[in-house]
């Protein structure tokens, strides 16, 4: 079954489902991108976290930008290769051919863990749609959908629908194929991702926490790519990712609004749970566009477990 008519049949409101029907349009372009090795090479500028662009992120975040501003729905967009969000319907009913019929704001990492690309590294697109309006003060439970987009040996496309499970689609000559339905993730599975080991120099409950795993023969899986290491939770169905903070930096690297939130929400969408390290990321207020944010995330009791150690 095509994702068009999966969607239907999920019964995603119609705007709702028009919007996405845009995003996994542009994840088709960026796969193609990825693929064809079509942009190479560094950017020569900076996103708003410091990191140098790619040329990749550049052409992948004007993808995505490109199919949203020709949807009237999209009211805010923000990218992780963007300073600030912006009001796109705004500047489209500031020429006055649009009044504002927006629905969605949409956030987005165009391709989180891009730099592993050059040692064809499985790499991923994010898209979190929350509801209109700015990001600001909103929280990922309120999304109504996250479409998560793996580029590995295959283009994968996972969709978790508020309430309505997690699905799995593969990109094929014909679109996107529904491959798997209602993905869960049992309370507990010995597979970690731990991200940030550097961490457990300065953080020492992250250190025994290591150790549990070690010594409870959990087996490791971690790429360096956030995407493909929480598709492989989602897939096998348990397993636990880590990306701590420590003394030098207490809310780690990954970014709330572009990675943690939407990826949590697939998670918790398949019956796992995410956290902070005091909350879970569901009810974490996003204050700004560039906030980190600790994240332990996957099976229900591996992430208790891991609270234990490191609260
Ligand atoms: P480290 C990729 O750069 C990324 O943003 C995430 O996809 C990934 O989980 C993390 O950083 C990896 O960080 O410190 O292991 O390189």
């Amino acid at each position: 079954m095509q994702l068009d008519e999966h969607l239907k049949t999920l019964g995603a409101d119609e705007g709702l489902h028009q919007v996405m029907m845009a995003c996994a349009q542009g994840v088709y372009e960026i796969s193609n991108i990825v693929r064809t090795g079509a942009a190479l090479g560094y950017a020569g500028t900076q996103n708003v976290f410091g990191e140098q662009q790619l040329k990749l992120d550049v052409a992948s975040n004007d993808v995505l930008l490109k199919v949203l501003r020709e949807q009237p729905l999209v009211d805010y967009v923000a990218s992780e290769e963007l300073p600030e969000e912006i009001q796109i319907s705004k500047q489209k009913a500031g020429t006055g051919n649009v009044e504002n019929s927006a629905e969605f704001s949409i956030a987005f990492d165009p391709l989180d863990g891009s730099s592993l690309v050059d040692v064809n590294f499985a790499v991923g697109t994010i898209i979190g749609i929350y509801p209109k309006g700015s990001f600001i003060g909103k929280k990922p439970g309120e999304m109504h959908a996250a479409m998560i987009a793996v580029y590995g040996p295959r283009t994968t496309l996972f969709v978790a629908l508020k309430g309505k499970g997690v699905h799995q689609y593969l990109l094929t000559d014909g679109g996107f194929m529904l491959q798997k339905t209602e993905l869960k993730i049992a309370e507990e599975g010995k597979y970690f991702a731990p991200g940030n080991l550097r961490a457990c120099l300065k953080n020492p409950g992250y250190k025994r926490l290591v150790d549990f795993w070690l010594e409870g023969q959990y087996t490791l899986r971690y790429s360096g790519g956030m995407v493909p290491d929480i598709n492989h939770i989602l897939l096998k169905g348990k397993g636990v990712f880590t990306y701590p903070g420590y003394t030098d930096e207490p809310n780690g690297k990954l970014r709330l609004l572009f990675e943690c939130g939407t990826m949590g929400f697939a998670i918790v969408e398949a019956g796992g749970a995410v956290s902070d390290g005091k909350i879970s990321m569901m009810e974490k207020s996003i204050e700004a566009i560039d906030q980190r944010c600790p994240i332990i995330a996957g099976s229900v009791k591996e992430v208790e477990k891991a609270l234990s150690f490191l609260i």
